[in-house]
């Protein structure tokens, strides 16, 4: 279960490189660390035929193996200490700040000695940032404002490491015969997009046991409390776990209970008294005696409900849609990166990796010119990339369309020609620049890129970052009328960063009766696992499956 902890290492190394101006090798490191965080345990790997085995994963060559070996067997990565004695900042919280990289981190601690938030707050309070060189006030109102937006969201955990690291924790405790009955609880079990703590729910009719070896995962950094019901740890990874264990009989209500939300407790508990009923986390009660309990089913059924699943399970009770959009609902995945711009799989690989998740199709969309870090195409290159996807199309059992991802200019045009746009079979557009526009400008240049003809689908429509940027200033209202005039579908973007539509504006999307798509934004072929993050969201904001195109054939939609 070492993996979050060596990933965690491998992308302060990437960013400790990029600092020093290396070239190649951040950007070996941070993918090397993407593909770790989601791989089966990196221990078994090991086990299973060392050095060799590690160098098979994807992403992960004999330079970054050899570095993995020493952790695992010393502790420690002699080259990562070294880089850090060097500089010795806290680049991984610096670079929290929203416009912070490795380079300005470099700069700040030459010049002013920063080595971590207090400093750097300190320091642009003081206004000794704005007079270094290529720095200026601007720079310095944004980053106190980066600050500022950190404060609000620290100490929470992307849910999408937090899955993993519950399942890993999970299979640990499978293999004891004690643990019965074993789930995720809390935010996590609701698919909240960020988790306080991770909570886990196990029935045992020997919890004592349970818990002992629950504290004794390597991976447990200190013990906040050790109890027969409930005891929680910090883990290494640099997160909470609750675990809590019940007798059998209690389990469901236990879920129940321990799964929330809180409101959602509240009004269920509501619900039980207002018909003669008690309802606790032992079970539902009719004055001594237990009508429910075993399982969550029973709890509901006791109060006159059906079933309600957990993404659904915030503020007010409500019943689940007839056709919430489900799990295995999706059909291909729209927005895939290959080599042709930054992405890191060639056409067929992403195609393969498609076919491997039984999608009828798959859309690539490279980025378009404008993005000339990530080595943008023009319409030149456009027409080249067709001719391969045409061949690849006669080649492999699945419908390849082919995209782009084009950039919304500022004043709300697109950075390529109508009649290259026109030649593809649909087109994304969405904003890589200029984000501090006033909300009027933004929703205009919205509003100006959704009334092109020629676009189909905005990505992430707001922009956030989470934990880092807070969505555009822009008339969310006034977006959805003209999504709805224009027929242009607003994309849910499954990565953990950005699950953007988030589950709160999906519902209003819902609501308003607008199109939503959910994607990955895939830059590596592993990305693309990465879907029940998007439909979790959607599930969250009351989705069915008419509301998400791509649970369709779109092979004929968008033409
Ligand atoms: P988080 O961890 O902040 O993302 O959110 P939760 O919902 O996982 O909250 P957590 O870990 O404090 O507690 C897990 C669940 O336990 C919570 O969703 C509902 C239940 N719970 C905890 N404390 C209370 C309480 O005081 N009243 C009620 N009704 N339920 C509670
Ligand atoms: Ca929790
Ligand atoms: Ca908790």
């Amino acid at each position: 279960m070492k993996n979050q902890e060596i990933a965690k290492i491998l992308y302060d190394m990437a960013d400790r490189f990029a600092m020093d101006g290396v070239a190649f090798k951040p950007y070996a490191y941070r993918k090397a660390a993407d593909v770790l965080i989601y791989e089966e345990d990196i221990e078994n790997i090991y086990e299973r035929g060392g050095l060799k085995e590690l160098e098979s994963m994807p992403g992960i060559g004999k330079h970054i193996a050899l570095k993995i070996e020493e952790y695992l067997k010393t502790g420690k990565i002699k080259q990562y200490e070294l880089l850090k004695k060097e500089t010795p900042v806290d680049l991984e919280e610096l670079t929290k700040v929203e416009g912070v990289g490795p380079m300005t981190v470099k700069t700040l601690y030459q010049e002013l000695k920063v080595k971590n938030i207090k400093d750097l707050k300190r320091a642009a309070e003081r206004h000794k940032i704005a007079p270094l060189f290529g720095f200026g006030e601007k720079t310095e109102q944004a980053i106190l404002e980066g600050i500022g937006f950190l404060d609000k969201t620290q100490g929470r955990v992307s849910v999408a490491i937090a899955f993993v690291e519950a399942n890993r924790i999970i299979d640990y405790l499978k293999t004891m015969p004690e643990v019965e009955n074993i789930s995720i609880a809390g935010s996590l079990r609701r698919m909240k997009e960020t988790v306080g703590d991770i909570d886990i729910l196990v029935s045992s009719k020997n919890p004592k046991k349970v818990m002992e070896y629950f504290v004794k995962i390597p991976e447990v950094q200190k013990v906040w409390g050790q109890g027969t019901t409930k005891t929680s740890v910090r883990m290494k990874g640099g997160y909470n776990v609750d675990l809590r264990v019940v007798p059998k009989t209690s389990f469901g209500s236990a879920l129940q209970y321990f799964t929330g939300s809180k409101e959602h407790n509240i009004n269920l508990r509501k619900i039980a008294i207002a018909k003669g009923l008690k309802l606790n986390e032992y079970g539902v009660f009719k004055g001594n005696k237990k009508i429910a309990g075993e399982t969550e089913e029973s709890i509901y059924s006791a109060l006159d409900l059906n079933w309600i699943p957990p993404e659904l399970r915030e503020g007010a009770i409500k019943p689940k849609p007839k056709n919430l959009i489900d799990y295995n609902d999706i059909k291909g995945d729209l927005h895939c990166h290959t080599t042709w711009s930054g992405g890191s799989g060639s056409i067929e690989e992403m195609a393969q990796k498609a076919m491997s998740l039984n999608y009828l199709y798959i859309g690539i969309a490279d980025h378009t010119k404008y993005l000339r870090i990530e080595n943008g195409l023009d319409e030149k290159r456009l027409k080249e990339q067709r001719k391969e996807i045409d061949l690849l199309n006669k080649k492999l059992k699945i419908h390849i369309l082919q995209g782009c991802e084009a950039n919304i200019l500022a004043d709300g045009s697109i950075d390529i020609k109508d009649s290259a746009l026109k030649e593809l079979d649909f087109v994304i557009a969405g904003i890589h620049s200029h984000f501090k526009l006033s909300k009027d400008k933004m929703t205009r240049r919205l509003v100006k890129a959704m009334k092109n003809p020629n676009v189909d689908i905005i990505s992430h429509p707001t922009g956030r970052i989470i934990g880092k940027r807070a969505e555009y200033d822009i008339d969310f209202d006034k977006i959805l009328v003209v999504a709805k005039e224009t027929k242009t579908v607003l994309e849910i973007n499954a990565h953990p960063a950005r699950l953007d539509l988030n589950d709160i504006n999906i519902n209003k999307a819902v609501k308003a009766g607008v199109k939503m798509i959910i994607n990955t934004d895939a830059h590596q072929k592993e990305n693309m696992d990465l879907m029940n993050l998007g439909i979790a969201q959607a599930r969250r904001g009351f989705a069915t499956k008419s509301d998400i195109v791509n649970t369709l054939d779109l092979t004929t939609y968008f033409q």
